[in-house]
């Protein structure tokens, strides 16, 4: 073969050799074969020593007119490669937009949250600010700034669970209001403070031992027994009905002087008296007082210049009484079947 006839035969060579390869690999290794030093068409050119001078020319001009033609047909190759890749991609990904969706179960608010939410809009309503606190407190916090001095037989009432002597989970959320004293240093304060408190008693249907409250805490000149009866009646109707009557009976906190038990009349038989309220026309629904002066003055407030008023709400309660539930232990066993009752959205 001279070597216009090697060029042609490295040409249909080639085409064979390209028919076979399908990845880029390969290719970038066949064509430094093809094109490198030791490649056929260095060979052919090598091979031109002994020509005559006319035949190196015409072998020289046809050597790189089959270069480009190797390169040309290298690049061709390439994209085709490329192009196979992603087409099988494509293929492998196609998303059949006719098959049926997959149904996404959608959550619910909490009732519990629910309740926290509805009391704090009306208390902010009422101009009220939302208070929070670390669950984590100090006996301090927790007990002897709220008039409970270590050994008061009242703390029985309240037992919590210790992490030391000194530091307790809150029985109530009393401490966040007892820190917003500190902080507002005499000035008047209007907040409620819902959050997690726990209690040491053994779980049952009316009793848990972490359960929320939502406290509430009004201080300023002139505050008065009226303004607490005005703050508790216009929560008994917006959380209620509208027509529902509050009664306050007298009863005994260690932090509020006078204290009183609140009663809401039975939505049931509207205080005719039904099983629901035992008879008596009436329910039990939180507890409150004016702020006892030794709390006032322990936190640097002049109970003959600062006076007001406090309320504690148990908010499982309040929701059991809205919704008829009998448990309390529903709220937190999380069963769908009950909290699915409770959904905007079924
Ligand atoms: C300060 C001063 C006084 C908060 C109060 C109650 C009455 C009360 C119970 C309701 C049901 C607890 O969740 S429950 O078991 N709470 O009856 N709480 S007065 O009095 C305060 C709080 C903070 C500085």
């Amino acid at each position: 073969m001279n070597q216009l006839e090697q060029l042609n035969q490295i040409v249909a060579d080639l085409d064979l050799e390209l028919d076979q390869i399908n990845d880029l690999q390969t290719l970038q290794q066949k064509k430094a074969l093809y094109l490198g030093k030791k490649g056929p068409l260095s060979q052919v050119m090598a091979s031109m020593r002994d020509l005559s001078v006319e035949e190196k020319k015409e072998v020289g001009k046809e050597s790189n007119r089959i270069k480009g033609i190797l390169e040309t047909k290298f690049e061709e190759k390439r994209k085709a490669i490329e192009e196979a890749v992603i087409a099988k991609k494509l293929e492998s990904e196609k998303i059949d937009v006719t098959l049926p969706g997959v149904n996404m179960r959608v959550g619910g608010i909490h009732p519990l949250t629910q309740t926290v939410m509805e009391l704090e809009d009306l208390y902010v309503g009422m101009g009220y600010t939302v208070a929070e606190g670390p669950e984590v407190e100090t006996d301090e916090m927790c007990f002897e700034k709220l008039n409970l001095p270590k050994g008061h037989p009242a703390r029985d009432m309240q037992d919590t669970f210790y992490i030391n002597p000194e530091l307790l989970l809150r029985s109530q959320t009393s401490p966040v209001q007892v820190r917003t004293m500190g902080e507002k240093k005499g000035e008047p304060i209007k907040i409620i403070c819902p959050g997690k408190v726990y209690r040491r008693d053994a779980d049952d249907a009316t009793h848990s031992h972490q359960f929320i409250q939502c406290e509430g805490l009004v201080l300023g000149e002139n505050i008065t027994m009226a303004d607490l009866k005005g703050a508790l009646l216009e929560m008994a109707r917006k959380m209620f009905d509208k027509d529902r009557e509050i009664r306050l009976r007298p009863s005994f906190f260690p932090f509020t002087e006078p204290s009183v038990e609140v009663d809401v009349s039975c939505g049931l038989c509207g205080g005719k008296g039904c099983p629901t309220c035992k008879g008596s026309g009436w329910i039990e629904v939180l507890g409150a007082g004016m702020v006892n002066d030794n709390v006032l003055r322990m936190s640097g407030y002049d109970p003959t210049k600062i006076q007001g008023f406090a309320f504690g709400i148990g908010v499982e309660r309040i929701t059991m009484l809205k919704h008829k539930i009998d448990d309390i232990r529903n709220f937190y066993t999380n069963d769908v079947r009950f909290l699915d009752q409770f959904k905007e959205v079924k």
